[in-house]
């Protein structure tokens, strides 16, 4: 989108899912061509980084903004496609994101209640919208790839947890010691990203090879309430303010290895601000994978139109 020469313009919807905001690029994104969202993420990451910046970082933005930038699906039978990003990179799926991105579409009028399919950088996820307004997520393909692992965090000592992919990479691991409240965050903050740096340093990995660059700590909730409440450290050093979709999925990933969770069952995850996604799973019996469902709501903040100054020295974002 441009008008004046000096000016070019990115139109974005807010909303927010259990706390934690979304922002949806529906004008004035770059040209990413076409073909697989996968190979879209790679040219926005390799030739348009500023953008990101622009959309997620002061003095425009906040480092708690996830991004979603809305494209043409690769695959026809999808709604629409999306490309997550945040304050210091790309997400391959964002449970809240897509709860957020099908409750913005309804907002403009492009979606009704019932299923839609949504691609990803990371595959085709489907979401329902059902006629209250909640949004069910069927994720992608979920699982663990280790148990009971043992990190030595500098500082902190042994921290035993397990590694799972539930859209994102997860170390996930039961907090004796803090109580997990928002009094509590920047303590919870800094003890969740020295065990994301110790991950680092010695190596640890998803079985892909990428970084485990999302930490989950969890505790029991009240029961009356739900069934764990979690603190989920994203990789930009800021803290979900949701239960986080993809961390829901990894947490039901152990549960069912763990034996202590059926197909089916409903699971009540409370995040930190208290809000719940509430979730299950299918198996998938070829692979023995997960397919969860994540359910949440989401409520549209604003719309509004980004102004890029040819003139501005923080145009595209204030560095680092
Ligand atoms: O809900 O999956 C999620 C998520 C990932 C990072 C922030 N939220």
């Amino acid at each position: 989108m441009q008008i004046h020469p000096d000016m070019q313009y990115i139109r974005v919807i807010d909303s927010h899912t259990g706390g934690e905001p979304t922002r949806v690029v529906i004008e004035g994104g770059p040209d990413l061509g076409t073909g697989p969202l996968s190979e879209r993420l790679k040219r926005l990451q390799g030739l348009h980084d500023s953008f990101r910046r622009t959309v997620i970082k002061e003095p425009r933005g906040s480092d708690v903004l996830v991004g979603a930038l809305l494209c043409e699906p690769a695959d026809s039978t999808c709604t629409a496609g999306v490309i997550f990003f945040n304050n210091v990179g790309y997400l391959g799926m964002c449970g809240h994101g897509v709860i957020g991105l099908v409750v913005t579409l309804s907002h403009m009028g492009k979606i009704k209640p019932g299923t839609h399919r949504i691609d990803t950088p990371v595959g085709i996820v489907t979401a329902t919208l059902h006629p209250q307004g909640k949004v069910t997520v069927e994720n992608v393909a979920s699982y663990r790839s280790s148990k009971d692992l043992i990190v030595n965090v500098p500082g902190i000592g042994d921290i035993c947890g397990d590694i799972a992919w539930g859209g994102n990479w997860f170390f996930l691991t039961e907090d004796r010691i803090h109580s997990l409240s928002q009094q509590n965050v920047e303590e919870l903050t800094e003890y969740a990203w020295k065990i994301r740096q110790a991950l680092k340093a010695q190596n640890i990995t998803g079985t892909t090879g990428a970084d485990i660059d999302h930490i989950e700590l969890f505790t029991p909730a009240h029961p009356e309430i739900a069934d764990s409440k979690n603190f989920v450290l994203c990789p930009g050093k800021v803290y979900d303010r949701s239960p986080c979709g993809t961390g829901t999925s990894a947490k039901l990933a152990c549960l069912y290895a763990n034996g202590k969770l059926a197909a089916g069952q409903v699971w009540r995850q409370q995040g930190i601000l208290d809000t719940i996604f509430e979730g299950s799973f299918e198996v998938d019996i070829a692979t023995g994978n997960i397919i969860p469902s994540i359910t949440g709501a989401a409520y549209v903040t604003g719309e509004t139109k980004l102004i890029l100054d040819a003139n501005d020295p923080f145009r595209t974002g204030i560095p680092q």
